[in-house]
């Protein structure tokens, strides 16, 4: 038995997971979410319903930076996305949970609220969400002055593959100023990476289901 992985390509977390396993040309079998039969499968092996989840030999693995942890552990390639060391490997997971909590999380708030019924928007909430991504960049642009990869500077790490669907969608939301031009380069250079390319081609199809609606661009 091998990896199996429930996901939809147009999520920001399935995404996260999926541009690490086209880092390393990881095979496993795309379950994709959507279709009764793949959603009643995840329901079974995860409740709480959250994409994506990996299946590896029956031993249902979830939470994306478990899962790359994952991978990394029991189906390394040639692209080491957790460095071997520690302290390099510390600095890494930093930036990971930057990504997730202060650029995902604001960002899917603000996407979900359009989901919400109109009499029961949170605008307080909203509000606290775009501002929360505008500090969020203003750290990051000073972090990223001498970097070219957020995590481990030099090398394409866990933390990118965090950023990458993070600022994607963050930017659709709340734009990225160009009194950040070092996330707006970063951005760009996260776009050109073919395993980032080939995640966001794959959700090209689904652009109509943005919520609040999806730019022009790229
Ligand atoms: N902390 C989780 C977050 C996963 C998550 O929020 N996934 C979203 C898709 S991007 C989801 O499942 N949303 C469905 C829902 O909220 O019901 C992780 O890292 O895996």
């Amino acid at each position: 038995m091998g990896l199996a992985l429930y996901a939809h390509p147009f999520s920001s977390y399935c995404q996260k997971v999926l541009i690490a396993l086209y880092e390393n040309g990881t095979p496993f079998e795309y379950r994709q979410l959507g279709e009764a039969k793949a959603d009643a499968e995840l329901a079974e092996r995860w409740p709480l319903k959250r994409m994506p989840v990996l299946v590896d030999g029956g031993h249902t693995v979830v939470e994306t930076t478990v899962i790359i942890e994952h991978l990394g552990l029991h189906h390394p390639g040639p692209v080491r996305l957790i460095p071997e060391d520690p302290r390099a490997a510390l600095a890494v997971r930093m930036l990971d949970r930057f990504f997730d909590g202060y650029v995902m999380t604001p960002m899917q708030r603000i996407v979900a609220d359009h989901l919400r019924p109109a009499d029961r928007r949170d605008p307080f909430g909203v509000d606290e969400a775009h501002r929360l991504l505008e500090t969020a960049y203003r750290w990051l642009d000073g972090h990223l002055e001498a970097r070219t990869w957020s995590g481990s500077g030099a090398h394409f790490s866990l933390a990118d593959c965090a950023a990458a669907p993070s600022l994607f969608y963050a930017d659709w939301v709340h734009p990225i100023e160009p009194a950040f031009p070092n996330v707006r380069a970063y951005r760009a250079r996260l776009l050109k990476r073919p395993s980032v390319a080939r995640a966001v081609d794959e959700a090209r199809p689904y652009r109509a289901n943005f919520p609040p609606g999806a730019p022009d661009r790229d």
